[in-house]
């Protein structure tokens, strides 16, 4: 089964998805690996892997270790064509639809397409969007880009709805790494409400009840990172997968 057929039929069954956010930048590697291990057993539907610069290498290596860990899809969620391996299961190839910088657009995917190519790794065509968190985001200043204001649903609807012209089966509503707000649930509800594709939503969700209210305003998939980058969290990690899976209302 592809990815992509693995997590429409999450949803399906589920009701939402939820992925871990696993960045070597900010984890040990041996952290991650454990936390990789643990994944299935509390309910993760997918592990995804990248960062926004990838200071450390190894992650030919990383990604390798994380896949002989556990059973569930690895997805590549790249800060740039340096974060491709043919070790994961998929890669999330993204467009930064929010921002007009060109490169983000489509220069990183002109380059790193033939190599995925070469690699026969599975892509999972993704639009993705900042929005406005409160502060200057990492994906902002790497991108040069501006974030949609999280008061204007409207330009959120039109930019995913463009997504969707564009033949994107996901779009990905993205705060920010550790954003103070994450994206608000009556933004989830508007794009939701206007577009047919899946919303992928993350940044800032740092309680099981900010993932299930996302949930609950249709939210198909929802990622966490920051919080589990402290080992001291990692005992709530079934908690957070039991609100994304039954925060959506019957
Ligand atoms: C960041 O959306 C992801 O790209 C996850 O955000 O690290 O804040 O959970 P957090």
């Amino acid at each position: 089964m592809t990815v992509h057929a693995h997590l429409q039929k999450v949803k399906q069954e589920k009701g939402a998805g939820y992925f871990l956010l696993l960045d070597p930048d900010k984890m040990q590697a041996a952290d991650i690996v454990e936390l990789s291990g643990r994944a299935e057993e509390c309910g993760v539907d997918a592990i995804l892997v990248g960062s926004s610069i990838l200071i450390n290498s190894g992650f030919d290596e990383l990604i390798k270790a994380i896949k002989d860990a556990t059973q569930v899809p690895v997805i590549i969620f790249p800060g740039s064509t340096l974060q491709i391996s043919k070790y994961a299961d998929a890669i999330l190839f993204l467009s930064l639809i929010s921002g007009r910088n060109s490169d983000y657009l489509i220069g990183q995917q002109v380059r790193s397409a033939p190599i995925i190519k070469h690699i026969a790794l599975e892509t999972l065509s993704t639009g993705y969007m900042l929005i406005n968190s409160g502060h200057y985001t990492s994906a902002e200043y790497m991108s040069t880009t501006h974030p949609i204001p999280r008061d204007k649903p409207d330009i959120a609807k039109a930019t995913a709805l463009a997504a969707q012209f564009l033949g994107m089966p996901y779009v990905y509503l993205e705060a920010g790494s550790g954003a103070k707000a994450p994206v608000p649930v009556k933004m989830i509800r508007d794009v939701v409400d206007y577009v047919d594709i899946s919303v992928i939503v993350g940044g800032g969700i740092r309680k099981p009840e900010e993932a299930r209210e996302r949930v609950e305003a249709g939210a198909s998939f929802i990622v966490t990172g920051n919080f589990f980058e402290e080992k001291k969290n990692h005992h709530l990690l079934r908690e957070f997968s039991d609100a994304v899976h039954c925060g959506r209302s019957k």
